[in-house]
């Protein structure tokens, strides 16, 4: 599957639909998993695992350093860390409508309907 083995996300996405959450896959993991990475899901679902996949640490919340790490990803670590520090901070401040300084799941598909390429990373041909 080249789509997937070129996405930085890889090993988050295989945590995220394991049953075990350490990545081990089963056949209906794997089928799971596409049936929400492909063109034809619903925005709604594809918003709900983007969410899981960037909370690294699974409390929940986008947290400031959740941010860091998607977005180190995202640009394959081509950013200084105060470029990465500002743009989190950019997007916090745009995207928490509760102002507690994170995103919750309802905070981030606010901001999904604000900038639907967002979820581009999560969009693979199969
Ligand atoms: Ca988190
Ligand atoms: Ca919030």
């Amino acid at each position: 599957m080249p789509e997937l083995k070129d996405n930085p996300f890889r090993q988050r996405i295989a945590e995220v639909f394991s049953e075990d959450g350490e990545g081990n896959m089963t056949l209906d993991d794997f089928l799971d998993m596409f049936s929400v990475l492909s063109e034809m899901a619903p925005r709604d679902l594809k918003a709900y695992y983007a969410f899981k996949i960037y909370d690294f640490n699974n409390d929940d919340f986008i947290c400031k350093s959740d941010l860091e790490k998607t977005l180190n990803k995202l640009t394959r670590n081509e950013l200084t860390e105060d470029e990465v520090s500002m743009v989190c901070e950019k997007v916090l401040d745009e995207a928490d409508m509760d102002n507690d300084g994170r995103l919750s799941l309802e905070d981030f598909q606010h901001m999904i309907l604000r900038a639907p390429d967002f979820l581009s990373t999560f969009h693979i041909r199969i």
